[in-house]
């Protein structure tokens, strides 16, 4: 038998596993449908963290529907007012920054440290955003015209829709919700469904730190019971989803349609340079971290290391030297370098490019198999890839993966490597390990993306600084740092003439 408990979470058997409902004004509410859905781990599919309720339009209606009449009072809150709240549950979530991280490796997959750092994410942007309801600064300027006084202030925008994904489960849910809340928004969020419980957590904090009901509503469902009619919602004027390139041109496409705001954050295709110059032990290090951390599963992951030839034999036997040391397991394990798959589906895929990179004649060196023996038997688990002499135009160097497989490819200097690194259809994140400082800054110039790390790998974002890409990675938003400002508010212009007569903007000048 099923039971219903909204407190923390436990590990329960089966046959007790934890029931979440919707939070809808307040209020924890079953799904029109009646229906729910399970989520497991991924590194042990025996153990149930929990069953969800399977939503349908019905419930983001009644879900906007509160947002809308929260909006009305919220907007007015002052924002240093609710900043605050904002702060407070900050330090709500570093009180349960362990619990919670425990909780996303059980339903994610991805080790404690790196949960640990998901949680940690979460805490960051909180602050962050906290001092932003101090902050929204708008330009105060002179009127052409005297006795007249001219600013822009930023407003909300008004209901906010949001879609997330599964592999930064808190950390993303907070790019979004702490910026728009701060700003006066009121939300409904759609977690990814492999992952809802890391959204609860955040969301939980929020109300708990006293944050007012309907200013944030989860509805848990499948995106196109749940994330369509979202975006087609006429009342929600902003929409963001982060996720694959696929689903953001059908969620583009809806938001384009009503005029709203669409933040699309999307796929990778990410290059690390290492030129004959660079550290090659760092280089190794960062290639490691950024390709298998997270099992792969990042948008800014190390996908593709493109080496120049001088050093490419020593950095390939070093790097999957290396790469076969990975231990391989269960997150919670705290020896355990990489997670499993988050479901079958991506297990599949990962294979799968396997198999292409194989046909395409790349050269398997490590890895390439499912893990499914023993202690393996339960998950979804590969070994760490690595393919090397790989052609830039292959598929396995073009198409994101999403999983632990690196594509290494050769390159005989640095404006080879830069036209390799920027012939793909993705700009998100780059690399390149140079101690050459002149490379250094012409990379910073020339790579075509939203990120470039110098002599460190491609993951890493901070919170404080826009984070998003260029062509197919998003259409041309940032989420961190003042870019979610400039989503979550629209401008609003203001003219104030003191001067009790009508002046003509433009018209009333002597020439
Ligand atoms: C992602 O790649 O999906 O930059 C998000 C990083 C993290 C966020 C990554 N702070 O690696």
């Amino acid at each position: 038998m099923a039971t219903d408990i909204l407190a923390s979470p436990a590990t329960l058997s089966h046959t007790q596993a934890k029931v979440f409902k919707n939070f809808i004004d307040g209020e924890w509410v079953e799904s029109s449908t009646g229906e729910t859905f399970e989520n497991r781990n991924p590194a042990d599919t025996r153990d149930l963290v929990g069953i969800f309720q399977k939503s349908a339009k019905a419930d983001v209606d009644a879900a906007v529907e509160a947002a809308k009449s929260a909006f009305a009072k919220w907007r007015l809150v002052p924002a240093p007012r609710r900043a605050e709240l904002v702060f407070r549950a900050a330090e709500i979530l570093i009180e349960r920054k362990e619990e919670h991280a425990r909780e996303m490796t059980r339903e994610m997959g991805k080790v404690l440290k790196e949960t640990r750092g998901d949680v940690q994410e979460a805490i960051d942007a909180a602050y962050y955003n906290a001092g932003e309801g101090r902050r929204m600064f708008g330009p105060t300027v002179p009127s052409e015209l005297p006795n007249k006084f001219a600013m822009a202030v930023r407003q909300p925008v008004g209901i906010c829709g949001m879609i997330t994904p599964w592999n930064f489960p808190m950390a993303i849910s907070s790019w979004k919700l702490l910026p728009a809340i701060v700003c006066g928004n009121t939300c409904v969020i759609k977690p990814a469904q492999d992952t809802p419980a890391s959204t609860f957590n955040l969301v939980r904090a929020f109300t708990d730190a006293g944050v007012p009901k309907g200013v944030v509503n989860i509805v848990t469902g499948f995106g196109p019971d749940v994330g369509t009619p979202l975006a087609e919602h006429p009342d929600v004027r902003a929409i963001s989803l982060t996720g694959s390139s696929a689903v953001g041109r059908i969620i583009g496409g809806i938001a384009a349609k009503s005029f709203k705001h669409c933040s699309l954050e999307l796929g990778g295709k990410n290059p690390m340079i290492v030129l004959d110059d660079a550290n090659l032990d760092l280089a190794i290090e960062g290639g490691l971290w950024g390709g298998f951390g997270t099992t792969g599963q990042r948008c800014t992951a190390t996908s593709r290391i493109i080496v120049q030839k001088g050093i490419y034999r020593e950095f390939v036997e070093r790097y999957v030297a290396r790469a076969k040391k990975l231990k391989v397991g269960n997150g919670l394990d705290e020896t355990v370098d990489m997670g499993p798959a988050i479901n079958e589906k991506q297990l599949q895929t990962d294979l799968s490019y396997v198999e292409i990179g194989r046909n395409e004649g790349a050269k398997l060196v490590c890895g390439g198999d499912r893990l499914d023996k023993g202690e393996y038997q339960h998950g979804w688990f590969m070994e760490p890839t690595v393919f090397i002499d790989v052609d830039q135009k292959m598929r396995i160097a073009q198409e994101e993966i999403f999983g632990p497989v690196v594509s290494i490819i050769a390159c005989d200097g640095l404006e080879d490597a830069i036209e390799i690194a920027n012939n793909i259809e993705y700009g998100l994140s780059s690399a390149i390990y140079t101690k050459d400082v002149n490379k250094a800054f012409a990379a910073m110039r020339d790579l075509y993306a939203g990120i470039t790390y110098i002599n460190a790998p491609t993951i890493g974002a901070e919170v404080h600084l826009p984070f998003g890409g260029t062509k197919a990675t998003g259409n041309g938003h940032r989420e961190g740092g003042i870019g979610a400002l400039d989503f979550y508010t629209e401008w609003k212009s203001i003219y104030v003439d003191y001067s009790d007569t009508l002046q003509k903007a433009q018209i009333d000048r002597v020439d």
